[in-house]
């Protein structure tokens, strides 16, 4: 029976998801423990009454990465003195007489891969793509398929995952392995 439904699932899955399924069980396999605790969590932080669904998920990945977004652009903007939204290199210099020795380097190399333009200003656009670059720094596209991948261990295929699908994916993977 079970065995019919994960079958079934198998010819359901579109090629991508294929793809990801085997980093999946390759985690799973690896610490089944850990990956069903973790996985639980997510479900009770993010799930609704059913169990996660892939907006779920979606919410996870957003929220990941815009807190490491927000923590990017906090530094550059407590630097932005006159309040213009940009950050110029007398800004830079007055934060970084401001700063330790090693926060000086730090602000330096920070400041140089914003100003991707060179002209001495991070401007708005250049500030937007630094925060862009840390929120995918926070969760990567690797990490985010597999966050989605999860969706594959909806055995009943209602959409939403439940603490019993994972455990019952986990124990037959312990039972195949
Ligand atoms: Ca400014
Ligand atoms: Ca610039």
């Amino acid at each position: 029976m079970t065995k019919a439904l994960v079958i079934a699932g198998l010819v359901m899955w579109p090629l991508a998801a294929m793809a990801e399924e085997t980093a999946l069980d390759k985690t799973m396999r690896k610490d089944p423990d850990r990956f069903a605790g973790q996985v639980t969590d997510l479900i009770a932080g993010f799930g609704g009454p059913e169990g996660l669904t892939l907006a779920g998920i979606e919410e996870h990945i957003a929220l990941e990465r815009a807190g490491a977004r927000a923590a990017t652009l906090r530094r550059f903007f407590a630097m932005d003195l006159d309040a213009d939204g940009t950050v110029d290199r007398a800004e830079l210099q007055t934060s970084q007489r401001a700063a330790n020795a090693n926060a000086r380097g730090r602000l330096e190399r920070q400041f140089r891969a914003a100003d991707a333009d060179g002209n001495g200003r991070a401007d708005a656009a250049e500030l937007a793509e630094q925060g862009r670059i840390a929120g995918l720094r926070g969760l990567g596209e690797d990490e985010a398929g597999f966050l989605r991948a999860l969706m594959t261990l909806d055995s009943d295929g209602n959409g939403a995952l439940t603490g019993a699908e994972v455990a019952q994916a986990v124990a037959g993977l312990e039972k195949a392995g």
